[in-house]
């Protein structure tokens, strides 16, 4: 299952307490003071995982907590400090305090780890607390509590390219003919019900780019019609669309209107962004018949006719269009 939403409880482990002991010599009841200190409580940590697709299993577990430090022990032993605990995400989470709506961490960069919940300090222990003033503490300290926080995660997920069209316009076709990636396909609308993405390489050229492969859009998806636009937010990461119309439609160009007028609804923002028109399904109808607006390209994922070129104006385009910047994206509540 496909989760892009998830809120989870998080909580830091607490530091063990520090020792209250004293050093045992003959003859003396009461020797010098030898209590060591606690350890530290585990930290939660959040890290970016290019394995991972979904958030399910943060969905699914809900809750992390990082063991307690170990206390301290007598003759000056300190306790160990407790494991850290890693919560890996996929790549495009955003991870935000709850409570708050502070933005934690943004992860983009695999293997980047940061901390999101401290462990508490031990406490310290007679030993570390005497003083010359005084020299024999009646007491050690406790350890510290860890922090806790609700977190809430967004997964958008990172692509160079957004597939944008009606429902059944071929988005996933094109999809599989251009990738190793298998989405869904059939003669039904709201075949896509999930972003899928496929890594596109083309001959000859060293980069890849990323295509996603999102569920339709009809006119008043804005207001909940269809699938509604929730799904929308996995294109606002991409730099460029590709606008795809079937050609047997009466007027492509109108209809790549009411698309661009459901993505305005959405964020302005995703609506300006550079885009590739493309007609689908080309073999359906007559070259002679095609109604190709001006700067169009006609394409068929099934005898392959135009794809190469199709992919060749996306290339360009996502070559010289900058990467998306924060400021451009919707707000998370
Ligand atoms: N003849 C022909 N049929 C196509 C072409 N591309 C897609 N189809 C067919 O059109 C139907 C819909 O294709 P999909 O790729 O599932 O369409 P979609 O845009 O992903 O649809 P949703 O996921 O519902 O939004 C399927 O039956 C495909 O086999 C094409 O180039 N030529
Ligand atoms: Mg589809």
């Amino acid at each position: 299952m496909f989760i892009d939403e998830s809120v989870i409880q998080v909580k830091a482990g607490a530091g063990g307490n520090g020792c209250y002991a004293h050093d045992r010599q003959k003859y003396r009841p009461k020797g010098r003071p030898s209590g060591g200190n606690g350890g530290r409580g585990g930290h939660i940590y959040i890290e970016g995982d290019p394995q991972l697709h979904t958030l399910q299993d943060c969905a699914y577990r809900k809750s992390y907590k990082a063991a307690r430090g170990q206390h301290g022990k007598g003759s000056n032993k300190y306790g160990k400090d407790a494991e850290d605990v890693v919560i890996y995400v996929p790549l495009g989470t955003i991870v935000s305090n709850d409570n708050t709506a502070e933005i934690l961490y943004d992860c983009l960069e695999p293997g980047q780890r940061v901390l999101i919940a401290r462990g508490g300090r031990g406490g310290r222990g007679n030993a570390a607390l005497a003083t010359p003033r005084d020299p024999n503490p009646d007491q050690a300290e406790f350890g510290k509590p860890g922090e806790e926080k609700r977190v809430r995660l967004i997964l958008k997920v990172l692509a160079d390219v957004g597939l944008v069209g009606r429902p059944n316009a071929g988005k996933s076709t094109f999809l599989a003919r251009i990738s190793r990636a298998h989405p869904k396909i059939a003669d039904y609308p709201f075949t896509t019900i999930q972003p899928h993405l496929g890594i596109v390489g083309l001959e000859g050229e060293y980069e890849s780019f990323v295509v996603a492969d999102i569920p339709g859009l009809i006119e008043g998806s804005h207001t909940g019609k269809g699938l509604g636009i929730r799904f929308l937010r996995h294109i606002e990461r991409t730099r460029v669309l590709a606008i795809m119309v079937e050609s047997t439609s009466e007027n492509p160009k109108k209809d790549a209107e009411t698309l661009l007028n459901e993505l305005a609804e959405y964020s302005p923002t995703l609506a300006a962004k550079p885009a590739c028109y493309f007609l689908t399904k080309s073999d359906l109808v007559e070259p002679a018949n095609l109604k190709l607006p001006h700067d169009w390209l006609a394409l068929s994922s099934v005898t392959g006719q135009g794809v190469t070129e199709a992919l060749h104006r996306l290339r360009q385009l996502v070559a010289k269009t900058e990467p998306v910047s924060e400021a451009d994206e919707s707000p998370l509540f």
